[in-house]
């Protein structure tokens, strides 16, 4: 890997997180996608070695870093695991919305308990009539006294189920469209509030997606993020804070691929010599490590403008995640197909990294959103130009 003048404190993030990708998630991995399994003790470990709170402010207990240090742990521990390492982020997720957009009493309330990893969050906005058009929501949230009586069905969610704090995203004002949503901060156990069947997947199996439900279920008024109508913006800043940790998914799902492929190259031996003596290997192994490192660079770039304060990264954000993203696909198909036969087959490691990998196309917004936002915005700077 190049040298990316990352400091002390984030090299040490990085170590820690790939000792705990190598050490505990690499051994268990095929068996958690096997059984599509909840990885509770991995995040029990990711708790103990500090990692959830490596983008919080340390006055809720965090480490007081940001989008890079967050991207920095999901790297390495998709290199080992996306299904385990979607996990971890999709608590980053839910908590987002309330580190952006939550009152002192509401970050001092849940914030903590996130950040030490004793609870996970998770992030409840689409559903199953509003996916790529997130202002479609059919949700409802009506005000009755001292609070909102929510109901509706919201779909896909990572981590309903297992998570403690749910921030959803309700309509308050269905004529006024997007401007009439509204997010608000669930906690499990809230009468009229459950979940749905635990879908089944093709990859990051690991991971726990279920429909959150709400039936008459009461949210206090003091639970509502920014204020009424607000819902929509907080999603958007949201997403466009978390997509680079989608592109940081990728890069590290890719760099397991290529890691594996190369090191099957030297092993696997045909016509008398080790594969990766052919030209056809190497120049397949030299695409892969391109794609991945400028995969790479851009992630901790686009992390970095975004943690040093630039106002506007839509764009930026919307743009690393299709780049990494894609290049996650290619490279793990490149990787199948240097492994033959044996690729194709679960006893190898890179099937399933290809199935982790096609889903950085499409959720946190499709690659097709991402192009439309990242088109508007070019042609707004240009118009603004002439
Ligand atoms: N930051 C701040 N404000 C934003 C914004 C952003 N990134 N994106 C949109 N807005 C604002 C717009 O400026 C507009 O404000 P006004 O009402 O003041 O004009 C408002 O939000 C509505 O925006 P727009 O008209 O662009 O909304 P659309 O309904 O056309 O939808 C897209 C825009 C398609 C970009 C949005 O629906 C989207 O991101 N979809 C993908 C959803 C997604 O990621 N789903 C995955 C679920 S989470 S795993």
């Amino acid at each position: 890997m190049m040298e990316y003048f990352l400091t002390e404190e984030q090299k040490m993030i990085k170590d820690l997180a790939r000792r705990v990708a190598d050490e505990r998630i690499a051994p268990a991995a095929a068996e958690l996608d096997e059984k599509e399994e909840f990885p509770w003790e991995l995040m029990k470990v990711c708790a103990e070695s500090d990692l959830f709170g490596v983008y919080m402010p340390e006055e809720y207990g965090g480490l007081g870093g940001g989008v890079l240090e967050q991207a920095l742990v999901v790297e390495e521990l998709s290199r080992a695991c996306a299904g385990v390492a979607v996990s971890y982020a999709a608590s980053g997720l839910g908590a987002f919305p309330i580190l952006l957009f939550g009152t002192d009493a509401q970050k001092k309330k849940y914030l903590p308990d996130i950040a030490s990893g004793k609870k996970l969050a998770a992030f409840g906005l689409t559903e199953a009539n509003a996916g790529s058009d997130a202002g479609g929501i059919e949700t409802t949230a009506v005000l009755d006294g001292d609070s909102y009586v929510l109901n509706g069905t919201k779909q896909w969610i990572t981590n309903g189920g297992e998570a403690e704090v749910y921030t959803v995203i309700a309509m308050t004002d269905k004529k006024k469209g997007s401007r009439g949503a509204t997010a608000f901060i669930v906690e499990k156990g809230t009468p009229g509030f459950t979940f749905g069947k635990k879908e089944k997947k093709l990859g990051i199996r690991a991971s726990a997606t279920r429909e959150l439900v709400f039936h008459n279920c009461r949210v206090p008024k003091e639970n509502v993020l920014a204020r009424e109508g607000m819902g929509f913006i907080v999603a958007m800043k949201t997403l466009d804070r978390t997509r680079p940790g989608i592109g940081a998914q990728a890069v590290g799902i890719a760099q397991g691929a290529l890691d594996a492929a190369a090191k099957y190259a030297r092993q696997r031996h045909q016509f008398g010599q080790p594969i990766s003596s052919f030209q056809a290997i190497q120049h397949m192994l030299a695409d892969m490590a391109i794609q991945v490192e400028a995969a790479r660079a851009f992630v901790y770039a686009v992390a970095k403008s975004i943690d040093s304060g630039v106002k506007e990264f839509s764009k930026e954000s919307a743009m690393v995640k299709v780049f990494a993203s894609d290049v996650a696909v290619k490279v793990t198909l490149d990787a199948i197909q240097v492994f033959g036969g044996y690729g194709y087959m679960r006893d190898y490691p890179v099937e399933k990294m290809l199935r982790d990998a096609k889903i950085t196309q499409i959720y946190e917004g499709t690659n097709q959103i991402q192009r439309n936002v990242i088109a508007l915005e070019l042609i707004k700077e240009y118009a603004g130009r002439k």
